[in-house]
């Protein structure tokens, strides 16, 4: 509701349209950040966490494309489990579907409201798998070693998604087709695009932006951008 509200106000305003990358992003202006700013999730926390801004699309951030073809997709599912596996793009499709609409909150600024996505519960692989008790952290892995690290009891909530479809559509290319992580209550680099593989570590085990001076849990809401 916010959103179409919001895309009138701005067609209308004829303002906060912007070419950034090559590509079209519409922001929605500062009533409608100060209107999701007061609008309440579930757990109280605000709909738009702290310095943030709207954007109505996900932009492309960029990063070292992997495989995108559904046919050259495998996860490996591993670590601390008992029944470690590798499932295809098939395969995902024959696990249970969510179809969920969340919100995401990139570092550099800008939140998505309602965002809509299809994918398979980071929980239910992990049920498959048979994850140990000595699990503590979740290491999300991607094409050419890019790396994310989350806590297993975060990583396990109904909304982290192993996701194949945004807005309706194929995950596209740019967006980390044809699978991502979906983390939606983790700054969005947590969100592993090119997805090859979920490991179940008992340590914790710093990623690619992680290492790079971000902060190693990345709470929105905390402002947790830098280490
Ligand atoms: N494999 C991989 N995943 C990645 C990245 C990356 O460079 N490589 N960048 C991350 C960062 S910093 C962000 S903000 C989001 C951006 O996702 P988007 O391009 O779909 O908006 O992807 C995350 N996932
Ligand atoms: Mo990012």
């Amino acid at each position: 509701m916010l959103d179409r509200r919001t895309f009138m106000r701005v067609l209308a305003a004829g303002t906060g349209i912007c070419a950034l990358g090559g590509a079209t992003y519409v922001l929605a202006d500062e009533k409608a950040r100060r209107e999701a700013a007061a609008l309440k999730r579930p757990d109280g926390r605000s709909r738009l966490p702290p310095n943030q801004y709207l954007l109505q699309r996900l932009r492309a951030m960029g990063g070292s494309e992997g495989d995108p073809s559904a046919k050259g997709f495998s996860l490996k599912v591993h670590g601390e489990v008992e029944q470690p596996f590798t499932i295809d793009f098939a395969g995902l499709l024959e696990m249970p579907q969510v179809e969920q609409v969340c919100d995401v909150h990139c570092v550099t600024k800008w939140t998505v409201l309602d965002s809509h996505w299809t994918g398979v519960r980071v929980a239910d692989l992990a049920a498959r798998a048979k994850v140990k008790k000595s699990a503590r952290h979740v290491i999300f892995e991607a094409a050419h070693g890019y790396t994310s690290n989350v806590l297993l009891r975060e990583a396990l909530a109904p909304n982290v998604l192993i996701a194949h479809r945004y807005e309706g559509s194929p995950l596209a290319r740019p967006h980390g087709a044809p699978v991502r992580a979906l983390v939606p209550d983790l700054y969005f680099w947590k969100s592993a695009k090119w997805i090859t593989g979920i490991y179940f570590s008992p340590v914790d085990r710093p990623g690619y932006w992680e290492v790079r001076g971000y902060n190693n849990h990345a709470d929105p809401w905390k402002e947790e951008r830098y280490g």
